[in-house]
C-alpha cells in the first residue's frame, strides 16, 4: 500500500487525499516568513482575500511564461515531498509549475468555483497558520445552472473537508472536474463532527475540534498545480515581434 492510499479520503468520490502535517512546524515558519517578506506589489488585493501569484499570472490565452519558482515554495514541499508522493507523475511537466499564495483574514473566504481546463486536473494544496473548512458543491449540469445556488441559502454543501495548519490535501479525478470548491466567509466554522467533516478519520488532532467549532484565525493556502501550456519567453518575444 503506498502513502497516498492511505491517505484516501474514502468518503469522497474519487479522488482526495489528505496527509496531516505533511510540513513541519519550522517549515512552515520558514515559508510564512518568506512570503511575508516579498515586495507588496507581490500582493493582489481581492475584495474578499489577497494573492500572491508564482512566478506570475497566466497570459490570456492561460499560458505560463516559463520560470522556476523561488526556492521557499519549491523545497521542501515539492522536492521532496510531493516527488516523493508521485502524485504529479503522470502530469505533462512531471511537477508542479505554478502556485497561488491564498490569504483568509476572520471572516473571509472564497466564492464555490472551479478552476478549469488551463491546469492539469490535479490540485496539491499546502494549509498554512489556521485550520479551515473546504466546501464542496456538485456542480449542476445544463450551462444555465453551473454554480447557481452553490454557496446559497439552503444549498448547503455536499462535503466538507477540515484542512489542518501544515497539512496536505490533494483533489484530482471527478472530484476536480464534477464539484466546485469554495470557502464560506464566517468568522467561525462550526458543526465539526466525524459525521459531517468527510476526513475526519485522518485528521492529525481531532481532539483540537472536539467542541464542534473553533474561530477562524488567519489561514493561508498554497496551491500547487501545473499548467498545461508553457511558453518560453524567446519564443514570446519572437511572437510579440511578428507583427513589425
Ligand atoms: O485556499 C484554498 O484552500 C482554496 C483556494 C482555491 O480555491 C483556489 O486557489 O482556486
Amino acid at each position: 500500500m503506498t502513502v497516498l492510499d492511505t491517505a484516501s479520503v474514502t468518503s469522497l468520490p474519487e479522488h482526495a487525499y489528505y496527509i496531516p502535517n505533511f510540513i513541519t512546524a519550522d517549515e512552515e515558519e520558514h515559508i510564512l516568513k518568506q512570503m511575508n517578506s516579498v515586495p507588496l506589489p507581490r500582493w493582489t488585493q481581492l475584495s474578499h482575500r489577497r494573492l500572491q501569484t508564482w512566478p506570475s499570472a497566466l497570459t490570456k490565452l492561460n499560458a505560463l511564461l516559463a520560470a522556476p519558482l523561488p526556492e521557499w515554495l519549491h523545497d521542501p514541499i515539492i522536492s521532496p515531498r510531493l516527488e516523493q508522493l508521485g502524485c504529479f507523475s503522470d502530469a505533462p511537466h512531471k511537477a508542479p509549475n505554478h502556485v497561488l499564495i491564498n490569504e483568509y483574514c476572520a471572516g473571509q473566504g472564497i466564492m464555490p468555483h472551479e478552476d478549469g481546463p488551463a491546469y492539469y486536473p490535479l490540485v496539491a494544496t499546502v494549509s498554512l497558520a489556521a485550520p479551515i473548512v473546504l466546501d464542496l458543491y456538485e456542480k449542476k449540469m445544463g450551462r444555465e445552472s453551473v454554480g447557481v445556488g452553490a454557496g446559497q441559502e439552503g444549498m448547503g454543501p455536499k462535503y466538507r473537508v477540515l484542512q489542518e495548519p501544515r497539512s496536505l490535501l490533494i483533489t484530482t479525478g471527478s472530484l476536480y472536474t464534477q464539484y466546485l470548491h469554495g470557502i464560506a466567509e464566517t468568522l467561525r466554522d462550526d458543526k465539526l463532527t466525524p459525521e459531517s467533516i468527510c476526513n475526519w478519520d485522518l485528521l492529525g488532532d481531532p481532539q483540537n475540534y472536539a467542541t464542534g467549532t473553533y474561530e477562524r484565525k488567519t489561514r493561508i493556502s498554497l496551491t500547487y498545480r501545473d499548467v498545461l501550456k508553457v511558453a518560453k519567453l524567446g519564443n514570446s518575444i519572437k511572437f510579440l515581434n511578428r507583427g513589425k
